[in-house]
């Protein structure tokens, strides 16, 4: 990626900037205004303010920031900061109404585009314009939260309102050819992080060695059947495979399964998207928290891989020694490689992207399921906060769990083997799920 021309670099920023914005009018034009500014969780902002927010990032990141113009509304701003106030509270705020937030987000684009036209993004420029990395900044944050507006729309009640394909089911097992159950990683240095990809975000950075032992990992994620069988055994029963708040997380709230799922009449069924179907056995498990990963790993006599293993497994190629953006090699995702950007609205079934498997054979890293990590949110050895200590730096720290390799719901633009997610472990309504390791 380094080296890329700056008209390039213009014309990707360009079109991550517009991709982005298809979506976020798919998720916002597919409900109704009372829908819009509902409250649908505690845990999620209504729709509108995700909207409108985006526009205000955009505003101050690109049109102020970059382009040193004044504030179009400046009255908002303490509104759409996320610092301010707390999801639960959003709904009481005297938010823009629905019209109203489309019009400035809109008005704030048109602004952006005028001025990506007459940005130089040649190596010469300040950090902000370099490469464009603002734009890919603020397509990036505005497919964040296109994301979060899909988890509000699955958290949401009332019947579908969004539809797509289902994913590529797995390749028909050729003569004897069967996916092995796990991996092997051999142990040694390499390289974790990135300072070459021009859009990565501060906490992928700087590049760094790392030394990993020899592992095993799942060569896919965690399917609904392996989990099931955690939950016939007794799972959400047995405080051995618990750690402690995990445990006690378990007891206050009752868990019994995934959140979405529920037993009737004999069978396991889920809510996906305003539908109720049979939880399919064969594809990844969804909306398990951090304790629930690592209950179900230390019951099958394993452990959840550290950030560390999840991205040698994913980027570390041992005929050259290099790391590569992706599993499958320095070119961009394609459908044939990985399930994201909302293309379908489920996982893939275990086994299908033989196009995307990384050197050692592992699948479905990229997209499909978030896959949460032992790991707790840290900096790389000589990280520096940029371009402001709130994307990353104040989260920092044990209460934040790393996920890896993005979900269906996450964008190519915003997902790469370097890419580092966080959340807290009780978490459950985002597409994370997990796979499992074992010391060789
Ligand atoms: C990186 C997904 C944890 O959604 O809280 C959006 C991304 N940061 N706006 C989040 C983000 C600021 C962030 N995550
Ligand atoms: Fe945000």
């Amino acid at each position: 990626a380094a080296g890329v021309d700056p008209e390039t670099l213009r014309r990707r920023a360009l079109d991550a900037l517009l991709a982005a914005r298809d979506r976020t009018t798919l998720l916002t034009d597919s409900v109704d205004d009372g829908e819009l500014t509902a409250q649908h969780s505690p845990l999620m902002s209504p729709l509108v303010w995700d909207l409108a927010h985006i526009g205000n990032q955009e505003e101050q990141w690109l049109l102020r920031a970059v382009g040193g113009r004044e504030a179009l509304r400046p009255e908002i701003d303490g509104l759409y900061n996320a610092f301010e106030h707390a999801r639960a509270s959003r709904p009481s705020l005297p938010l823009l109404a629905p019209a109203e937030a489309r019009t400035y987000a809109s008005d704030v684009r048109g602004r952006a585009l005028e001025l990506l036209e007459g940005t130089p993004l040649h190596e010469g420029g300040g950090p902000l314009e370099r490469a464009g990395f603002a734009f890919g900044m603020i397509a990036q944050h505005e497919q964040q939260h296109d994301e979060t507006m899909l988890i509000t729309h699955q958290l949401r009640a009332g019947p579908a309102a969004l539809t797509a394909p289902a994913p590529p089911a797995p390749p028909e097992p050729v003569g004897a050819e069967v996916v092995p159950s796990e991996v092997f990683v051999p142990g040694g240095p390499f390289t974790m992080g990135t300072s070459a990809e021009p859009w990565a975000l501060d906490n992928e950075r700087p590049a760094h060695r790392r030394d990993v032992a020899a592992f095993h990992l799942d060569s896919s994620p965690v399917t609904c059947g392996a989990y099931l069988r955690f939950i016939e055994d007794d799972g959400y029963g047995d405080e051995r495979w618990w750690a402690p708040e995990g445990w006690a997380m378990v007891r206050e709230h009752g868990l019994s399964a995934p959140l979405f799922w529920r037993r009737e009449a004999g069978q396991w069924l889920r809510r996906r998207f305003g539908v109720t179907e049979p939880v399919p056995y064969d594809e990844p498990v969804l909306h398990v928290s951090w304790y629930e990963a690592d209950a179900y790993a230390r019951w099958a006599g394993r452990r959840l891989p550290t950030e560390a293993e999840w991205e040698k497994a994913a980027r570390h190629d041992p005929v050259s020694g290099r790391s590569r953006r992706y599993p499958w090699g320095d070119e961009d995702p394609t459908p044939e490689r990985a399930n994201l950007g909302q293309r379908h609205l489920r996982p893939a079934r275990s086994g299908a992207y033989p196009q995307g498997r990384s050197p050692a054979g592992a699948g479905q890293l990229i997209g499909d399921v978030w896959e949460w990590t032992s790991s707790d949110f840290l900096p790389y050895p000589g990280f520096v906060a940029f371009p402001y200590r709130e994307y990353s730096e104040v989260f920092f720290g044990p209460g934040h769990k790393v996920l890896r390799g993005g979900s269906f719901a996450v964008d190519q633009v915003a997902c790469r083997g370097t890419f580092r997610n966080w959340d807290l472990p009780v978490r459950r309504q985002i597409f994370a799920g997990f796979r499992t390791a074992r010391d060789a």
